[in-house]
């Protein structure tokens, strides 16, 4: 599968420089492209400057707003990131069309932080722009969830974050959420940790789009999962991970007759790879809400059999009962069994949940405290009334 890439504000776009880096990598080790265009839009100059792998000419690297903020970003007003990226909503869907193969994109993937000003207002903006000039191609959104302490911190938090879930959901064709808390390795500092955590988010994505894309008949599974399987799977909340176990490094020639011991070897690395996964997801939640599910096996073909693909689609199918399930393999000469599972179509995500709920109890308690002031005010208005005016 073939996406092009669109990272909004600083979260964004760094999490975007990442899908490039990956891009890189199969080029190099697979000779496959999975990325024909990776762009990044902000508002803020200094941000676009720091990136590193997304090319670097006024393309590829898209500066809005110029005019209204002057390159210093839009100090978390989301508001502002969405009428900006609707005033320069042409300038971007200009470049993205321009990208070099364009027309082989099986969708787009538009990138944000929830919880920023620049990248949460003009990401659904612009997902509804590229849905609207682009309607063969599908659009999703990744937005990294903010960490637990910015909720406490920044007071525009929850209203950027609840904001741009609902408008991200409502134009979307699916939303993967990635929720930042649960990266946080402690013993590293932020900056490193974000690097860290943006290869975290976007690592899962590199099986998933390199199986459809191989050429080599060797790395073509017995069941290829393409760009329309990922299609059929994607709608909604979505969520991903990634799970791996370790194979035998020397496997002996006599190792290969399939005794029974050997087989219960295999089943047990599958499910452990498949439990890892699942304990892994890119947020919280619980799969038996999931309505279609993914999962892509990769490893060396004599680690993969029927019985495997058997064994890993009724462990799925026993944690997400609900969902249609669809499946691949991918053969690859690595030192580990691979396992990426997407869950999709989850119908109850009960972190979004608090957001929207949060937000109204706030909206609600700031119209109260308005109220209070007002009549307050009022009080002193009318204790004025008996005196004089000099004016
Ligand atoms: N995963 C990840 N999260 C990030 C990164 N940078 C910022 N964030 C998170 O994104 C949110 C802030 O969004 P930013 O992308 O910095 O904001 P912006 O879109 O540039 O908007 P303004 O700076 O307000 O114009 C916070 O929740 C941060 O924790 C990053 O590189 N990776
Ligand atoms: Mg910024």
């Amino acid at each position: 599968m073939k996406l092009i890439v669109v990272g909004f504000g600083q979260c964004g776009s760094r999490i975007a420089d990442e899908f490039s880096r990956l891009n890189a990598r199969a080029r190099l080790h697979r000779r496959i492209e999975i990325v024909p265009g990776a762009f990044a839009v902000n508002t803020d100059v200094a941000d676009l400057s720091s990136l590193s792998s997304i090319k670097s000419d006024f393309r590829h690297r898209i500066l809005i707003g110029n005019r209204k903020t002057g390159g210093h970003g839009v100090g978390k007003i989301n508001e502002m990131g969405a009428e900006v990226a609707r005033q320069d909503s042409d300038k971007v869907i200009e470049a993205v069309g321009s990208a070099k193969r364009f027309y082989e994109a099986d969708a787009f993937l538009l990138i944000a932080g929830a919880a920023g000003g620049t990248g949460s207002g003009s990401m659904p903006v612009m997902a509804q722009a590229i849905k609207a000039r682009y309607k063969d191609k599908p659009v999703y959104a990744l937005m990294a969830l903010p960490f637990e302490h910015e909720e406490k911190t920044e007071a525009r938090t929850v209203h950027n974050t609840a904001t741009c879930l609902k408008a991200a959901y409502s134009v979307a064709d699916a939303v993967f959420l990635a929720d930042n808390q649960r990266y946080v390795h402690k013993d590293s500092s932020l900056a490193s940790n974000m690097t860290a955590i943006n290869r975290l988010i976007a690592e899962p994505f590199y099986d998933l789009l390199c199986a459809g894309e191989e050429h080599r008949a060797k790395n073509i599974g017995s069941r290829l999962l393409d760009a329309g399987d990922i299609g059929q799977t994607l709608r909604g909340w979505t969520v991903l991970g990634w799970g791996k176990s370790p194979l035998p490094i020397i496997r002996l020639p006599f190792e290969r007759n399939r005794n029974f011991r050997k087989k219960s070897t295999e089943t047990h690395r599958g499910i452990q790879a498949m439990d890892q996964a699942i304990s892994n997801l890119s947020l919280n939640c619980n799969p038996k809400d999931a309505c279609s599910a993914l999962y892509l096996l990769s490893a060396p073909t004599t680690e993969m059999n029927m019985d495997l693909v058997k064994e890993l689609s009724d462990y799925l199918i026993e944690l997400a009962p609900g969902a249609v399930i669809r499946y691949g393999d991918y053969p690859r000469r690595d030192s580990a069994l691979k396992i990426t599972v997407i869950l999709s179509q989850l119908k109850r995500v009960e972190r979004v949940k608090e957001y929207y709920q949060k937000l109204s109890a706030a909206l609600k308690e700031k119209k109260r405290r308005q109220e209070e002031i007002e009549a307050e005010l009022k009080e002193l208005i009318d204790a004025s009334d008996s005196v004089p005016s000099i004016l």
